[in-house]
């Protein structure tokens, strides 16, 4: 039972989507499969992170697993055909790589709030977000070269960032577990938590982050990836560079000249040294 009086945003088969206090939060709602992934599931986390993105009065997104058991257990293997995922139509789909995308791509802070196995697929959505609480039950590992899956992508080259080249071949290698102090001391947790303070600690943590300058956590944000996302990185990044020169005057008066049909003046801005 929550202290917080989380507001519903939107409803889902497949997961929760509520708001407190500038917060959202959006939880994988499978307790009987401990939070596995199939495509609903993502298709409606994408919608979810999409909504995250447009409202204005949401500042941090949180994501976790419904339960005590499981943050996520990865894709679920009793929907796993060939070709990837399948979905109610039939068609496979490996959609959680758009989720990576998306959550690496939102220009707010994602939390994981790892309340239980984080495995596989579950694994690497935590290692997607941009910080990790976990909670002391909390148990962390991949699985894929056990059961015939790996993500090649943000899943072992961004977690080695987190935990160097040696622990991450070691973890993708041997498919053990890690417990949450374990994984807090390889540097992929930011903290850890007893269960009963894990939602309040990552409230705190939250309205931390919600007192800082929100452009400033953007362009944090932007340059951390970009070091790694190459090109699409440095597109990330230099958009909202112009984003920004767009709220500058001397963005507005290139406009201006245009349609008052004259020479524009940049004369009258400064020169930065
Ligand atoms: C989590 C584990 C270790 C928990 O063990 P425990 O405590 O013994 O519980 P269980 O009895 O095993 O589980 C409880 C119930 O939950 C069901 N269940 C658990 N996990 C899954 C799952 N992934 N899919 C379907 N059902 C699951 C159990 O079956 C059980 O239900 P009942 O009692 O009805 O049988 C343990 O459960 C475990 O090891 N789970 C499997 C972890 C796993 O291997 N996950 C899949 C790994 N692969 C991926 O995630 C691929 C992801 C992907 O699609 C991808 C593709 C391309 C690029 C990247 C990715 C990516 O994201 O990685």
């Amino acid at each position: 039972m929550s202290k917080y009086n989380w507001e519903t945003i939107k409803e889902y088969s497949d997961i929760k989507f509520d708001f407190f206090e500038g917060i959202a939060r959006v939880t994988i709602n499978r307790p009987e499969v401990y939070n596995a992934f199939r495509p609903e599931t993502i298709m409606g986390m994408l919608d979810a992170f999409e909504i995250c993105r447009e409202r204005q009065d949401i500042n941090v997104v949180v994501l976790t697993g419904t339960g005590d058991k499981a943050f996520c257990s990865g894709g679920d293997q009793k929907v796993k055909g060939v070709g990837g995922y399948i979905d109610k139509q039939g068609v496979p789909r490996l959609n959680v790589l758009d989720l990576h995308k998306k959550i690496r791509s939102l220009p707010k802070p994602v939390i994981a709030m790892v309340n239980g196995y984080a495995i596989g697929g579950g694994h690497v959505l935590h290692v997607v977000c941009d910080l990790t609480i976990a909670s002391e039950n909390a148990r962390f590992g991949q699985t894929g070269p056990k059961v015939g899956s790996f993500d090649a992508g943000f899943g072992s080259s961004y977690l080695a960032r987190h935990v160097g080249q040696k622990k991450a071949r070691e973890i993708w290698f041997l498919c053990e577990q890690y417990t949450a102090e374990e994984a807090e001391k390889m540097g992929m947790v930011n903290k850890v938590v007893p269960l009963e303070t894990l939602e309040e600690t990552t409230v705190e943590w939250c309205r931390t982050i919600m007192k800082r300058s929100p452009l400033a956590l953007r362009m944090i944000k932007r340059g951390l990836n970009a070091e790694l996302d190459g090109q699409h990185g440095i597109m990330e990044m230099a958009g909202d560079a112009t984003l920004m020169y767009y709220l500058m005057e001397e963005a507005q008066e290139g406009k201006n000249a245009f349609l008052e049909k004259r020479d524009p003046n940049f004369d009258q801005f400064p020169k930065f040294p």
